[in-house]
């Protein structure tokens, strides 16, 4: 195996980091807004071995990632992968998880597409932080409590600023708090995390990648953190003629969204789009919940549809690649779809009739992907998106 090979010793243990598709709630956990995310099979495994001394050597098994090898020291994090790696080291430090430095061997496997909008990063961080937990003998990932996932979950969140975009805690949380069959309401103002049951003869859904990379390190990623300000500064303005709350989660519990509505009417382009799509789309994710719970798809289809539409509309994080790939699906016969994650790239979530998915498989390849010379079928594109289970420690 790679490691053996590299490092001439056996690894001591394997980290899996699970990727994950949001359902909906899309670009408003910056904003302490409620989403909905679950857990993929798909992920990042991580094999390592503990260093003396403080310094993180890792090679993967993707030209995506390519290898990393970096002292553990105070700076500018290192080029490539090996910034989340660093992330996980320095959000560790922050939280006063370890009092140690000393670093890992490792070697990555990803079935995981990067840059995707199906949280790579945050999978490759997590994997870091158990791996490097229990290099230092620490509590392993398998036994932390859920208060003490949650902790760590913000704690990565926000050394990952450090390191990328100024997103939200969404992606570390769901990375270590998964509950296979469930997606999972994450709220954080205060934080709470409930599970909410999928019933798979109801609900059926499915990633599938665009082919266009989202590259959070480049042009995709300015644009980000553009639309972070921009939902920040449309809340300032609004404050100015709706006074007396403080934050996004007290000012939509304060307000009828008729007034919301009408004070974004109030807001000059871009933000009254931005601010108008925060609103609603909280609303749709309390939707969301509701009919998940009641089993009620066709509903469920339409309010994803309608979030896909607003992310469009007024938030402009699609693009004509998503927006061919959303249309495609509903024309195969899906109950809705939408981009998911930050867009400008990257996936859809498919919500399918349970039994329809080979069908919408096949369409998608057809039409989608052969026309774009995307080699298919193809499991990096189109994957199976079943809730799936959190990141844990493996046996080697
Ligand atoms: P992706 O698509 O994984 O880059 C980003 C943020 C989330 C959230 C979504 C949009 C990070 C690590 N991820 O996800 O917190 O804001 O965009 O809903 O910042």
């Amino acid at each position: 195996m790679a490691f053996r090979r590299r490092f001439g010793r056996s690894p001591e243990g394997v980290a899996f980091a699970p990727g994950r598709v949001n359902l909906i709630g899309e670009h408003v956990d910056y904003c302490g807004l409620p989403v909905l995310p679950t857990a993929l099979g798909h992920g990042i495994a991580l094999a390592f071995a503990a260093r003396g001394d403080a310094r993180i050597r890792c090679l993967s098994n993707t030209p995506d990632y390519g290898e990393a090898d970096f002292p553990l020291e105070p700076g500018p994090p290192p080029a490539g992968f090996g910034r989340y790696l660093s992330a996980a080291a320095a959000g560790l430090a922050a939280g006063g998880w370890t009092n140690t430095r000393a670093g890992l061997d490792g070697a990555l496997a990803s079935d995981l597409p990067a840059a995707a909008g199906l949280s790579s990063s945050s999978a490759l961080v997590i994997a870091g932080a158990l791996a490097l937990l229990a290099c230092r003998r620490l509590p392993p990932g398998a036994e932390l409590s859920r208060r003490e996932r949650m902790r760590l979950a913000l704690d990565l969140a926000a050394a990952e600023h450090g390191v990328a975009i100024q997103g939200g805690a969404m992606d570390q949380s769901i990375c270590l708090a998964a509950v296979p069959g469930h997606a999972l309401h994450l709220a954080f103002d205060p934080p709470a995390w409930t599970p909410v049951e999928v019933d798979p003869s109801r609900f059926c859904f499915l990633a599938a990648y665009s082919g266009q990379r989202a590259d959070k390190g480049g042009s995709a990623g300015i644009t980000f953190d553009a639309r972070v300000r921009d939902a920040r500064e449309a809340l300032v303005r609004v404050r100015e003629f709706l006074p007396g709350a403080d934050g996004y989660p007290a000012l939509l519990a304060n307000h009828p969204q008729a007034d919301l509505l009408a004070a974004a009417d109030r807001l000059p382009a871009p933000l009254a789009g931005r601010f108008r799509h925060v609103v609603t789309e909280a609303g749709r994710t309390a939707a969301a919940v509701e009919h998940l719970r009641s089993g009620n798809a066709a509903g469920l289809g339409k309010t994803l549809d309608a979030s896909h539409e607003s992310l469009r509309r007024d938030y402009e994080v699609s693009t004509p690649e998503l927006d061919a790939l959303v249309e495609e699906a509903r024309r195969a016969g899906a109950l809705g779809a939408r981009l998911t994650g930050a867009g400008l790239g990257g996936s859809i979530v498919i919500l399918a009739p349970p039994g329809r998915e080979g069908t919408i498989r096949g369409q998608l390849i057809e039409r989608y992907y052969l026309p774009r010379g995307i080699p298919a079928p193809d499991g990096a594109h189109l994957l199976d998106a079943t809730p799936s289970g959190p990141a844990a420690l493996l046996p080697v």
